[in-house]
């Protein structure tokens, strides 16, 4: 199924009343700021599609299929190729190895060229034993103390390596699920040392201009230790393996009321942010759509986003991906959602009077420091992404678009609603 240009001009022809901006335009101009450069950066902004989240996900209590899901690589690229179309949002992809090894690669890289999508990160996956796998992961893989298995698991990681080079990829993101599920079970400082260990070899055989992400998780599958838990554990390792290592920060990897923004303003400070995973949660690793649970504390982590891109040029500029798995809603809708919620929570930030917060600071006066950031939190800016997208070429409301398209009915049509996607 392709959504074409035509589509996307009578819809927003048909829907072009729904928005203005002067009143913005107004108050951004008595800041000093400029209102079409801020539309531009919202327009820049791209985020990549996890491959492992275009079909329906599940919990261990059970998984609800949702009719029209990809069956291959190929039919991913496609679902993404219409949320691209729609939101101009979406322009490139995260593959997840083996779940979506690319057969043919010229053929792969072809239709995501005919979509206008490009290959972010690459994820390797040391968490699963394959079929008719030489080694097992089942005791860990870059920590394990079975000297194979961590070899077995490098091999993987550089052989991913090799598949993202073929096609255009320029970095990799190792997330481990190594660990303990009980006290005595592990030595910590061995696993450790293995961890590093392992990374500075797959470092090593990295391009010289390739990036390694290390992403952090608290707990889960490992619910006693999990060896890179924090933020603290990856900046480590990424600074023991070097200049082009980073630390990878996923919404979901935080215990209860973590201050995420303080993290994201510590690892930009010292120039070791990597990139994000986008979602949100109540709970755990919840992996729920993104600003649909803490918008708030969303708009606090893009505030210090914007203020370290403009401080720390030191830091490269992050990679920005969604990680979320779709137990209930449509995962192309739940997607689209997931990027309104980022492009909102970005523009909130572009928009805050940075002039007068650092004078309220420099004053202490804490009243006002607050007033700015939530003026700027509770201004409605979704006329700019529908300026945004009207610029770009997208629908003017994705969403709306989605459905008056009936994209998920002519997926259902050409797919049949048996058909189960590899991921979450
Ligand atoms: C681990 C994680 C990691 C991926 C996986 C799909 O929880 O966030 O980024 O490998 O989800
Ligand atoms: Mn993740």
């Amino acid at each position: 199924m392709k959504i074409t240009k035509d589509q996307i001009f009578d819809f927003n022809d048909k829907n072009k009343s729904s928005y203005e901006n002067d009143f913005l335009n107004k108050k951004l101009q008595s800041q000093g700021k400029n209102m079409d450069e801020i539309i531009q950066k919202i327009i820049d902004f791209q985020v990549a599609i996890p491959s492992w989240a275009l079909g329906a996900g599940g919990t261990r209590f059970g998984r609800f299929s949702f009719g029209g899901e990809p069956s291959s690589l190929e039919q991913k690229l496609e679902d993404i190729g219409l949320i691209h179309a729609l939101t101009k949002t979406a322009g490139a992809v995260s593959l997840h190895i083996p779940w979506d090894i690319p057969e043919d690669i010229q053929a792969i890289k072809d239709i995501a060229l005919d979509n206008g999508i490009l290959f972010d990160a690459m994820n390797s996956n040391t968490f699963q034993d394959q079929p008719n796998a030489k080694e097992s992961y089942k005791y860990g893989s870059l920590n394990s103390i079975n000297q194979a298995s961590r070899e077995y698991a490098v091999e993987h990681n550089i052989e991913v390596v090799k598949i993202g080079e073929k096609l255009g990829s320029k970095s990799l993101t190792v997330w481990l699920a190594d660990g303990a599920s009980f006290p005595g079970q592990i030595n910590f400082q061995k696993a450790l040392y293995n961890t590093e260990d392992s990374l500075k070899t797959i470092y090593g055989n990295m391009p010289e201009d390739w990036k390694l992400f290390i992403e952090y998780k608290p707990y889960e599958p490992n619910f006693y230790s999990t060896t890179i838990q924090d933020w603290g554990t990856s900046f480590m390792l990424a600074n023991a393996c070097g200049d082009r290592a980073y630390t990878l920060v996923d919404l979901g990897h935080h215990l209860p009321n973590t201050n995420i923004e303080q993290i994201v303003a510590t690892l930009m400070m010292k120039g070791k942010l990597g990139g994000f995973h986008f979602n949100d949660s109540k709970y755990g690793d919840d992996d729920l759509t993104v600003g649909a649970i803490k918008p708030y504390n969303l708009f606090l982590i893009f505030n210090e986003l914007v203020y370290g891109m403009e401080q720390n040029k030191h830091n490269p500029y992050p990679a920005w991906m969604i990680d979320a798995s779709h137990n209930i809603k449509d995962p192309l809708e739940d997607l689209i959602q997931s990027l309104e919620a980022i492009l909102i929570a970005y523009a909130q930030a572009l928009i805050v009077d940075r002039k007068a917060l650092e004078i309220a600071q420099l004053e202490n006066d804490t009243v006002t420091c607050q007033e700015i950031l939530q003026d700027a939190y509770r201004t409605d800016v979704r006329g700019l992404l529908k300026a945004a997208r009207v610029q770009s070429g997208a629908a003017i409301d994705p969403l709306k678009a989605y459905r008056s398209f009936n994209v998920r009915k002519e997926l259902i049509n050409e797919r049949g609603t048996k058909v189960v996607a590899t991921g979450l």
